[in-house]
């Protein structure tokens, strides 16, 4: 394996591992063009997402070996992989619901803004997928402004500490979750996980994508990555396991 390819793995790793510094990241990220990262996974309610600014900004679970935790990559690193390369980057969500049903939806450009801006989610258009485009809103028939009110692009990070979104009150205060809030959601991925498929409350702070399942259903997994725009044909795959560099050799971290 030559130094090209190892360095992003390496990188990868450590990311994984939620290891590695902001610093780090910002100094090497000319190397991560190639990757593709999981920022987000949900699996089985393990992890606690209502969290608060700085917990969101820093990432909190981890991301073991054989995939089986939930964790948040944090937005420092996600602002900074998504906006210091010249390569677009997609962003894939995955689905599953409690019937083993799989779903995606892919946007293109995403870019995640600085702290300074509240770690603003864009990306340019949806690319497509069978959990349909939520993130450009959803009209639930309660009010005509539905639609408008619950879409996401262009949408700053909120949590119940920092109140970003459009609404007289604090999304994320009341759905107990840190996201892109608008008045509120119509997607929303870090909300309260339900063992079954519906809320209980019949109260919308689960884990939904209204475009695929309604508000009241609460996902039983669900996953958030990007993936560069060169390497996008390949069906978004993971690096293979084989691939790994045993990066505990280096002492440079
Ligand atoms: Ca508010």
């Amino acid at each position: 394996m030559g130094f090209c390819q190892e360095i992003p793995i390496y990188l990868y790793d450590l990311l994984r591992y939620n290891k590695i510094s902001h610093k780090y990241v910002q100094k090497y990220t000319v190397y991560f063009i190639s990757i593709l990262l999981i920022f987000s996974q949900r699996l089985d309610g393990s992890v606690d997402f209502n969290k608060n600014w700085v917990q969101y900004k820093e990432g909190f679970g981890y991301l073991s070996p054989t995939d089986t935790t939930e964790f948040w990559l944090g937005n420092e690193k996600i602002h900074l992989v998504s906006t210091q390369s010249t390569i677009p980057y997609v962003l894939r969500i995955e689905l599953e619901d409690w019937s083993g049903h799989k779903s995606t939806a892919d946007y293109s450009t995403f870019r995640l803004g600085s702290e300074k801006d509240n770690y603003r989610l864009t990306y340019a258009y949806f690319l497509g997928g069978d959990a349909g485009d939520a993130f450009d809103g959803f009209d639930f028939g309660d009010d005509p402004s539905d639609k408008f009110y619950t879409s996401h692009n262009g949408m700053q990070f909120s949590t119940y500490d920092k109140d970003n979104d459009r609404y007289d009150g604090n999304c994320a205060e009341q759905d107990g979750s840190g996201w892109w809030m608008n008045r509120c959601h119509a997607g929303h991925l870090n909300g309260k996980y339900y063992t079954e498929a519906d809320s209980p409350t019949g109260y919308d702070n689960g884990i939904m994508w209204s475009t695929w399942r309604s508000r009241w259903y609460s996902m039983k997994k669900v996953s958030m990555k990007i993936i560069p725009l060169n390497r996008y044909g390949d069906g978004g795959q993971q690096f293979s396991k084989d691939a790994k560099v045993n990066f505990q050799r280096r002492g440079d971290y």
